[in-house]
């Protein structure tokens, strides 16, 4: 049987990172984990772009607009929404999930760093706290799936 996985080596990849600027010094802290773990994984700084967005609404557009440049071979989305802030909760998330979308059409691996939460708490909890930091999972992710894609080709 042939097995197909990704490798973790970052070194030669071209990652963009796409962060949703509303609560910021939670999204903040999502990218430092994200650039955290590509420098790690032997990413180099040329390779790494970052774009911000107003909130995590705006995400898959600019996601969409980099995916069609051809300079990344993996994007990162990266925000916070918090449920006990916004009646607006279900259609800011639910929009912000549609970067998957952009990954089936275009080819490029998306990966999904946009915390939805039902309070600040929780977002603390997976920014650095003592869940984690989602931003290096999602970091991890696009290296890995970039590197999985390579390998099928
Ligand atoms: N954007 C977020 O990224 N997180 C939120 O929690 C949030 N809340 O609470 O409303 C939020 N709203 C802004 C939204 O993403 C858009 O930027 C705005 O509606 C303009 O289109």
């Amino acid at each position: 049987m042939k097995v197909h996985e990704g490798s973790l080596d970052a070194s030669g990849l071209r990652i963009g990172l796409v962060a949703a600027r509303f609560n910021e010094t939670v999204v903040r802290r999502l990218v430092d984990g994200a650039v955290d773990c590509l420098r790690r994984h032997g990413a180099s700084e040329d390779d790494i772009e970052l774009a911000w967005t107003p909130g995590a609404y705006e995400l898959p557009a600019v996601v969409r607009r980099m995916a069609g440049t051809g300079r990344f071979d993996a994007l990162v989305a990266l925000g916070c929404v918090i449920r006990g802030r916004t009646p607006h909760f279900d259609y800011v998330a639910g929009e912000a999930a549609l970067v998957g979308r952009v990954a089936a059409e275009t080819g490029v691996p998306v990966t999904f760093g946009v915390l939805t939460t039902e309070d600040s708490d929780q977002a603390a909890e997976r920014s650095g706290g003592k869940l984690g930091n989602k931003g290096w999972d999602a970091a991890q992710a696009a290296i890995e799936t970039a590197r999985l894609l390579a390998d099928l080709k």
